[in-house]
């Protein structure tokens, strides 16, 4: 079971808020890739979730007069729905409030203590409760947080220590065994370089708040936010078989320290595999500056799926805009510019005029002269880089060929039905490699051409000759920009 499984993971969101498009972003790509991997034939395990444990969720809830659980219940579900809007369809949802969660955190403490790896100690420092953590002198911008730009506050407590310094060897071992655990490329010698220059040992508990998984030697402290937060990965698949570790931690660049460096300390505290690969994508801007709820410049999911009204061409625009891993300005004009240009012009009209011209002059079988344009093992190799753009590109590259080739060969004229075939099995193909993408594009192509989505061995089973195809409604409609 292990070399035929992948299991994907997205950061576990704050649901101080509703989500935006940075959580749309992460969690779309997740599950292309989670799809593209199920089509390899391979057993698949897809979580997201939620992190609510923490200050930050503590201190909102508070103002606005709920308590924590309850202030939860209302935004949770706002996550949900938006995945759900977005057709992402994860194996399992997590939040750090499950009981099952909190007693695997419980069960690492003891473990991480046991082992020698956590003492009590004194902590004074400068922290940023939108970040949930603390800052040097520094690191500080004006005197403010560096990435939220608001003051810091001074807390002092007394708390428990994790020995990270002790892991900074075993660590700088582990990248060097391991050269892709840290992706992409560009990132790695950062993080490597801090750990390098030596690390300080990490304050893993809270006193002044009691919104927590409390310590299991001492309960007069709960553990530090993001302590909790990592084990979500192990305690999901705790009890199932053979899917830990996990292939790919799927991050944004704000997070990587957290799962580059704690998360496999911690890991090695415990004595757990540790993930094969954290890849950290860029950030998306808006109008220029960091997307952030915290400072009122978002764009919620409701209003992304607006643009075009169609999730399947929002998914496609965060997937090809940018290449996985380099950061981005979103703008509507953007993705309108997408929609018309290549999903409607390009694939819709081809889908469209192909199955039009079929009704009226039927298909008859032969080999299809088009399928050594396709090419299917650089669009496999671009996904396993995680290079999502590239792969899309190759496959309306494609397109535009099949749009040439009817142009050229005229059916409408010639009544050609071999042409026909070929371009409707074209479409077949095409449709399966854009499912992970767009699956309910896909999924629309596959009812109309009468031939069925199961996995990418479907890509060398010809259409069948007999198959019905009819002409059906446009997949994507015009957007005015
Ligand atoms: O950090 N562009 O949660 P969070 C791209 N709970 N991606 C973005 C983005 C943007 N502008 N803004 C957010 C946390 N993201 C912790 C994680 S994991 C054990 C705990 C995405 O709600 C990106 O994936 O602040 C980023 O890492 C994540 O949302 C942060 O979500």
């Amino acid at each position: 079971m292990k070399e035929n499984k992948f299991y994907i993971t997205t950061p576990i969101y704050y649901p101080n808020d509703v989500p935006h498009i940075g959580h749309a972003y992460t969690t779309v790509v997740a599950d292309v890739l989670a799809r593209w991997n199920k089509m390899l034939g391979k057993k698949v395990f897809f979580l997201t979730g939620t992190d609510e444990h923490g200050k930050k969720i503590a201190d909102t809830a508070r103002r606005e007069g709920k308590n924590p659980q309850e202030f939860l219940n209302n935004l949770v579900p706002k996550f949900k729905e938006a995945w759900k809007k977005l057709n992402v369809d994860y194996s399992y949802f997590i939040r750090t409030t499950d009981k099952s969660h909190e007693s695997v955190v419980k069960e690492m403490l003891q473990k991480s203590f046991d082992n020698g790896d956590i003492y009590l100690g004194d902590y004074e420092g400068l922290y940023c409760v939108d970040c949930e953590r603390y800052y040097t002198e520094k690191d500080l911008d004006n005197g403010n947080c560096p990435i939220h730009k608001k003051p810091v506050e001074k807390l002092s407590e007394k708390t428990y220590f994790f020995k990270l310094s002790k892991y900074k060897d075993k660590l700088l071992e582990f990248y060097e065994k391991n050269p892709s655990f840290i992706s992409p490329k560009k990132r790695s010698s950062e993080i490597i370089n801090r750990v390098r220059e030596g690390l300080k040992d990490l304050s893993i508990s809270r006193t002044s708040f009691d919104w927590g998984v409390p310590l299991p030697f001492d309960d007069s402290h709960v553990a530090y936010v993001w302590f909790d937060a990592l084990f979500n990965y192990y305690s999901a698949v705790k009890d199932k078989n053979g899917f830990w570790p996990a292939d790919l931690n799927l991050v944004g660049k704000d997070i990587l320290w957290f799962h580059a460096v704690y998360w496999p300390a911690f890991l090695m505290s415990v004595g757990l595999e540790i993930p094969k690969m954290v890849f950290a994508h860029g950030f998306w801007t808006l109008d220029s500056e960091k997307i952030s709820k915290s400072r009122g410049k978002a764009i919620g999911i409701s209003e992304l799926i607006a643009i075009t009204d169609s999730a399947d061409s929002i998914r496609y625009f965060l997937c090809r805009a940018v290449p996985f891993g380099d950061d981005g300005d979103f703008s509507k004009d953007a993705v309108i510019k997408r929609h018309n240009g290549e999903l409607l012009n390009k694939l819709g009209n081809l889908v469209s005029r192909t199955a039009g011209l079929i009704e009226k002059k039927g298909i008859e079988k032969c080999k299809n002269s088009l399928l050594d344009k396709i090419k299917i093992e650089e669009i496999e190799r671009y996904m396993s880089n995680l290079e999502l753009d590239k792969a899309l590109n190759d496959i309306f590259s494609f397109i535009d060929v099949c749009n040439e080739y009817i142009q050229e060969k005229k059916p409408w004229e010639t009544g050609d039905k071999k042409v026909l075939y070929e371009v409707a099995d074209s479409i077949r193909l095409i449709s399966i490699l854009l499912w992970p993408f767009m699956p309910s594009t896909s999924e629309k192509i596959s009812k109309q051409f009468g031939f069925s989505i199961d996995d990418f061995s479907g890509l060398d089973k010809p259409l069948d000759e007999n198959s019905k195809i009819i002409k059906s409604e446009f997949l994507f409609n015009r957007v005015e920009d």
